[in-house]
């Protein structure tokens, strides 16, 4: 668990550092693959799904067995929208530290905070994400405290707002299609999950002066039932797929799908018990 406030990378980097502190150094069997070692073949690369699509639930049922992360585009949730939380994230990590730090994690309540912090998993205390973060607590609405988040972006708290409403109608769509495509009820998982429960984390990857030797964040599956999330236009984010971290290229407008753990696990036991 976390005790002591780490530094924020963003501080870190902004220095002009051109070596990487040992804190943030991989141990060699977890850095970035070297882009020629494990050339990933061209036609590997995440479905995209048209949820306004005749066909969506189809294509939606072969993204989960093949990949269980997958692109949506036709989802209804406006463009606008999806900029404005990425330019109120962006605007926020441009603000000058004293304000930022008016709105910290409490590093005592560790993984939990809601807050600007920069390390979120614990499972290796001793290696650093290169990543500072914001994260809300926004649903169930007794956990949303809009007073908790920046008041000096312009229009960011509504926004926050407006993007988990959003989120959840999204997440709670994509929900039934799944439990539908395993021959349940469509309330089917929202039911076995319970009360929904999100936190919108918006993340800041600043320019690593070493690259080959750190992880923004370090791999990981999801808690929880379903990870929505937008991409700003400059990747790196990838997915495990048969052995292999593939790269996800932005879509713009595109929102990517994750199944976290519970969804995998229905998945998995379901389609066992099927076939
Ligand atoms: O916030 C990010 O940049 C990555 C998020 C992520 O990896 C996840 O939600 O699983």
């Amino acid at each position: 668990m976390e005790t002591a406030a780490p530094p924020r990378v963003q501080a870190l980097a902004e220095t002009g550092v051109s070596r990487l502190p040992a804190q943030y150094i991989q141990p060699p069997e977890h850095r970035p693959a070297h882009p020629s070692s494990s050339p990933v073949p061209a036609a590997l690369s995440v479905p995209v799904v048209d949820l306004s699509s005749p066909n969506a639930a189809d294509a939606v049922r072969a993204a989960c067995a093949d990949w269980g992360a997958f692109h949506v585009v036709g989802h209804g949730v406006p463009g606008e929208l999806l900029d404005a939380v990425r330019g109120a994230g962006l605007a926020f990590f441009r603000a000058p530290m004293e304000d930022k730090l008016r709105f910290a994690c409490d590093p005592a309540r560790g993984a939990a905070a809601e807050g600007y912090g920069s390390r979120m998993l614990a499972n290796d205390d001793s290696v650093l994400d290169w990543r500072d973060y914001f994260d809300h607590h926004t649903l169930p609405e007794s956990r949303r405290d809009p007073a908790h988040w920046p008041d000096f972006v312009p229009g960011y708290r509504d926004t926050i707002v407006k993007y988990s409403n959003s989120m959840k109608d999204l997440a709670q769509r994509l929900l039934r299609i799944i439990s539908e495509n395993l021959n349940l009820p469509p309330s089917y998982i929202e039911e076995v999950v319970g009360e929904v429960y999100q936190n919108i984390t918006i993340s800041y990857y600043s320019p690593c002066p070493q690259p080959d030797l750190a992880l923004g964040l370090q791999s990981h599956s999801d808690m929880g039932a379903i990870t929505l999330l937008i991409q700003d236009d400059v990747g790196g984010l990838e997915v495990l797929k048969d052995g292999m971290w593939i790269p996800v290229a932005p879509l713009p407008d595109g929102i990517l799908v994750i199944l976290a753990d519970q969804t995998e696990v229905l998945y998995i036991n379901m389609l066992y018990h099927q076939y």
